[in-house]
């Protein structure tokens, strides 16, 4: 009898058995940008250290150009959560039309500087939002980025607001760029990133707004605007994530490298990003310079006049974020 219970047992078992060790040939990771940038590259770092050391039993294949949401690119939490990608390495910006906690990242002038960044992501705000995620089906791994955000335009050096006003400047198709472009004047113009260049070229828009060493040298906006402002208004973290069944179905020992992977994948690419934006070293705009373009740097009172127009926004947003997050974001920096 004991052993007929057993046998039940064990018939019951084996599919979780052989579940949890059969792997997929491949895994797809979601990228919206393309390879050769540096996030495309920190993507494929990361699934390279992971075939890497899991002798190819973890084959990840980095997706780019949103092509696993058809360019969509709000779209992309929704798809990994599916199951449709297995991996992202992902901008809080295209998550935060679905997961709106994270427009604290878009709050305007919210973040002083990259210390108080890290303070942010390696927080109690870091450990919140990977309960939040981990809620919805996806696991944060961990905080790469893209950078803070600056503008460019084709008709004038901004200054001041009114330099803003009535531009068309092109945003993601995230709601509160939207309600930020519009308090200053401008004309904000909703479009995704595979569609955006071209609207560059052809004169569709008038400006936009990407990080210097993350998007705007690399891409070569200066081809198309001859006119930056570093205002760092909004900073834009990437997550590398997986989704939450397909972190489980791996070995133990995979978890590990996996996760290893992750941590090192986004030091790497978050140093890339930063080199020659910090006080000590300027050089990335030296480089805008040389790519013909002009280069206006606001100080911290210019900043504060284009702050005041945007304070209706922050606290619209800081309700929908719940004050609760944003106090603890101010904790957190506050170490
Ligand atoms: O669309 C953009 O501007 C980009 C590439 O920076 C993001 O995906 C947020």
């Amino acid at each position: 009898m004991k052993k007929f219970t057993m046998l039940l047992i064990g018939i019951f078992l084996m599919p979780i058995f052989l579940y949890a060790g059969e792997y997929k040939p491949e895994y797809k990771l979601s990228c919206v940008v393309g390879g050769n940038l540096p996030w495309g590259e920190g993507a494929t770092y990361f699934a390279d250290l992971v075939r890497e050391r899991t002798k190819g039993k973890i084959n990840i294949k980095v997706y780019t150009a949103a092509s696993l949401m058809a360019g969509k690119q709000t779209n992309e939490f929704l798809i990994l959560k599916q199951g449709v990608a297995d991996f992202a390495l992902a901008s809080t910006i295209n998550w935060s039309s679905t997961i709106k906690e994270l427009n604290l990242f878009n709050l305007p002038f919210f973040f002083p500087d990259y210390q108080s960044l890290d303070k942010v992501e390696n927080g109690q705000t870091g450990k919140y939002f990977s309960s939040l995620t981990e809620k919805k089906g996806v696991k944060l791994l961990s905080w790469g980025e893209n950078g803070y955000r600056e503008i460019t335009n084709s008709k004038r050096a901004i200054k001041k607001p009114e330099d803003l006003k009535d531009l068309k400047i092109r945003v993601v198709g995230t709601p509160i760029f939207i309600d930020i472009m519009k308090a200053f004047g401008a004309n904000p113009i909703n479009m995704n990133w595979g569609e955006a260049k071209v609207a560059f070229q052809q004169g569709v828009v008038d400006g936009q707004e990407n990080p210097v060493v993350g998007i705007i040298i690399p891409v070569k906006v200066s081809e198309f605007h001859k006119y930056i402002t570093i205002w760092n208004y909004v900073i834009d973290p990437l997550i590398f994530a997986v989704n939450s069944s397909v972190f489980k179905s791996f070995s133990k020992e995979d978890q590990k490298i996996v996760s290893d992977a992750a941590i090192e994948a986004a030091k790497w690419e978050k140093d890339k990003v930063r080199k020659g934006l910090m006080p000590n070293d300027l050089s990335a705009l030296d480089t805008l310079k040389a790519q013909g373009m002009e280069v206006t740097v606001l100080t911290n009172q210019d900043k504060a006049e284009f702050k005041k127009l945007t304070k209706p926004v922050y606290d619209k947003w800081v309700n929908e974020i719940g004050k609760e997050l944003v106090d603890k974001a101010q904790k957190d920096m506050s170490k």
